[in-house]
């Protein structure tokens, strides 16, 4: 260490000196609203999943509002799944391109996506509220919902995938001004998310239109569960690259700048999305490691190419760690661990950012081991499952997005954060309640615990006799829980609070940041970017092509399913639909 002192405190943001932006700033708040609005009641019931696996039954208590564990579970993972990040993710993708380009976005077109993503999500929360439709976040086929609910999760997911036409045309007016320049950064990321996005979508939406509807509706008698478990996962998949692509926007696009630092490499960030948009598609039968009916071979092949769709995320750990390092040497921070300790901590928006990507670490190892098909046969259905996914969407995508909040409250509303301290006690407790929380569920998925089991409704000595042996991770996922309580309220007590009551002050800046090597990217916290063709790399240049990329992905997409769906559509099963609740 050479002793030299640390540049203290938060790095300040540039002040927001375009105030031309009002009807944009107000469409992307509301999709904030909306989405945390969803988080608000999905993260409320998550902690009586946690105390269930320690056997305390909180249901009967709550009979007025669940009739069952199964429903309770069904609300929290469609709210947070889909109905949170989707209302976040389409306002971002098109909010931070708009102002990077300098482009107005066409807001009939992103009012209809809030619109329609609206009604859908309405009529999925009557669905499940109603307790007609415990159909779990995966819809499997032949538990029989609502026709409210498969309507609404159509409508929902139709909306979804509004914002691309808005990006496209939003990037051909720019690339039009600026002849032979690569799209800037957060763009370029923004429109490769809702590429694959949109080609993902195909799965769930034809499995939701052809089927799931007409049946729900009594159009059609029965249904094939293992077509329409296959389609699904041909979006279940990708959907966890929706999921994260979108923090990674932000980690690549914002935090460097945040951090008071520069991007380490602005082509391995479009390396890193492109590498996602062509590996998530094709991989999505991992999710059926266990089921009959295809081969031993593709089973093999899934493996492989799930170790390849890691490899994007290797290089974010790389470049995100460098330009982290980067940003904590700039600040004074020196030696081995100096330069993390030098990050500016006091500002949420990092802290929840930094926090989230190291919990990814533990979630990527554990995504490793599920898509490894010999390991996946000691962890499929158990509890390790939940244990990994609250490590990456439940953290990484959960904290990134409050960390975005953090920073576009002020610079929506002008309004400043009622407590910085909170806001900090919140990503804390939610970094520490969620990783006890998800050593817990893997340690305690070891132990054979199932998942989606209401194993608190056993009769007691039985629960004891089947998981007593599991007493020590039950306990950590029961303490985890119960420390998430205090991370979602005291969280909701800053959103909410600053939206009523924050004070009136300057609004900040979006923090672009700005990439090491040279022109290739936006300016430093100027809405309108600088990216050039000639000073831009090979690379850059070469991945500009998006529209070889997605045919790239389509075939490689048909490749992998038509052997896997084949034996399937030749040996169509007619299941009549079950109600179990
Ligand atoms: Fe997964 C199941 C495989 C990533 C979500 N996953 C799920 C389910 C969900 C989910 C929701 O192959 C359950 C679905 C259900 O209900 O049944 N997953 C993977 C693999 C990855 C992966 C290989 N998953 C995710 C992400 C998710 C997510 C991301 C949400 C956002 N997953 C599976 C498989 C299953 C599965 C099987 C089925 C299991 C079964 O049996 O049903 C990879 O993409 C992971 C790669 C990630 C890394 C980590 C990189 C680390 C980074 C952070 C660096 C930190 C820094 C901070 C720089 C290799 C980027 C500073 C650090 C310092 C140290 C200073
Ligand atoms: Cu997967």
């Amino acid at each position: 260490m050479s002793g030299r002192a640390f540049t203290p405190g938060p790095v300040v943001y540039p002040v927001e000196t375009d105030e031309g932006w009002r009807p944009e700033r107000r469409m992307m708040l509301l999709f904030l609203i909306a989405g945390f609005c969803a988080l608000l009641i999905g993260a409320s019931i998550g902690p009586l999943q946690a105390l269930n696996y320690d056997g305390v039954n909180a249901y009967p208590a709550l009979r007025s509002i669940f009739h069952t564990y199964y429903q309770g579970l069904t609300v929290h993972g469609v709210l947070n799944g889909y109905v949170f990040t989707f209302f976040v993710t389409c306002g971002l993708l098109v909010y931070l391109p708009a102002r990077e380009l300098g482009q107005r976005p066409s807001m009939a077109l992103w009012g209809a996506c809030f619109g329609l993503m609206a009604v859908g999500a309405l009529s999925l929360i009557y669905a499940m509220f109603d307790n007609s439709s415990s159909v779990l976040w995966t819809f499997y086929p032949p538990l029989k919902g609502s026709p409210f609910f498969y309507l609404g999760m159509t409508i929902l997911t139709l909306g979804s995938v509004q914002p691309l036409p808005v990006l496209l045309k939003m990037r051909a007016a720019w690339k039009r001004a600026h002849p032979g320049c690569v799209t800037p950064l957060v763009t370029y990321m923004s429109l490769v998310t809702m590429l694959m996005w949109a080609l993902a979508g195909v799965g769930a939406l034809s499995e939701l239109i052809l089927q799931l509807d007409p049946w729900s509706l009594g159009l059609i008698g029965t249904i094939d569960p293992m077509i329409n478990r296959t389609l699904f996962w041909l979006t279940g998949h990708p959907i966890v690259y929706f999921w994260l692509m979108p923090a990674y926007i932000s980690w690549y696009g914002l935090l460097s700048r945040q951090a008071g630092g520069k991007l380490a490499s602005d082509p391995m960030a479009r390396m890193t999305f492109a590498l996602l948009l062509i590996f998530s598609l094709p991989v999505g039968s991992h999710h059926q490691f266990s089921d009959p009916g295809f081969s031993q071979i593709w089973r093999a092949i899934l493996v492989v190419l799930t170790m390849s769709v890691a490899i994007p995320s290797i290089i974010t750990a790389f470049t995100l760690g460098l330009s982290l390092e980067y940003a904590g040497r700039m600040r004074g921070g020196s030696g081995l661990v100096g330069w993390f300790r030098a990050l500016p901590w006091s500002d949420p928006s990092v802290a929840a950012q930094v926090l989230g990507a190291l919990t990814f670490i533990l979630g990527g190892a554990t995504g490793i081991v599920n898509g490894s098909w010999e390991l996946d046969a000691i962890v499929h259905n158990t509890t390790f499952v939940p244990g990994h996914f609250h490590v990456t969407v439940g953290s990484v995508t959960a904290m990134t997005f409050m960390g975005l909040a953090f920073w576009m409250i002020p610079h929506l509303t002008g309004r400043k954060l009622i407590s910085r301290r909170i806001a900090l006690f919140s990503v804390w407790t939610w970094f520490v309640g969620m990783s006890i929380f998800a050593i817990g569920m893997q340690w305690a998925g070891l132990y054979g615990l199932p998942r989606r089991a209401w194993v608190s409704a056993l009769p007691h000595d039985t629960y004891h006799a089947l998981y007593g042996v599991a007493a020590t991770p039950t306990t950590l996922i029961a303490v985890g829980g119960v420390i998430l309580w205090v991370a979602t309220y005291s969280f909701f007590l800053v959103f909410f609070g600053t939206l009523l009551f924050g004070r009136r002050a300057d609004r900040p800046a979006v923090p672009f940041a700005q990439a090491l090597s040279g022109p290739v990217s936006h300016e430093t916290g100027v809405a309108i970017p600088v990216a050039t063709g000639h000073g831009a790399s090979v690379l850059a240049n070469r991945l500009e092509h998006v529209w070889a990329l997605v045919g790239l992905t389509a075939v490689a997409t048909v490749a992998a399913y038509v052997p896997i769906l084949w034996p399937f559509l030749h040996n169509v099963t007619h299941s009549p639909g079950w109600v179990l609740w």
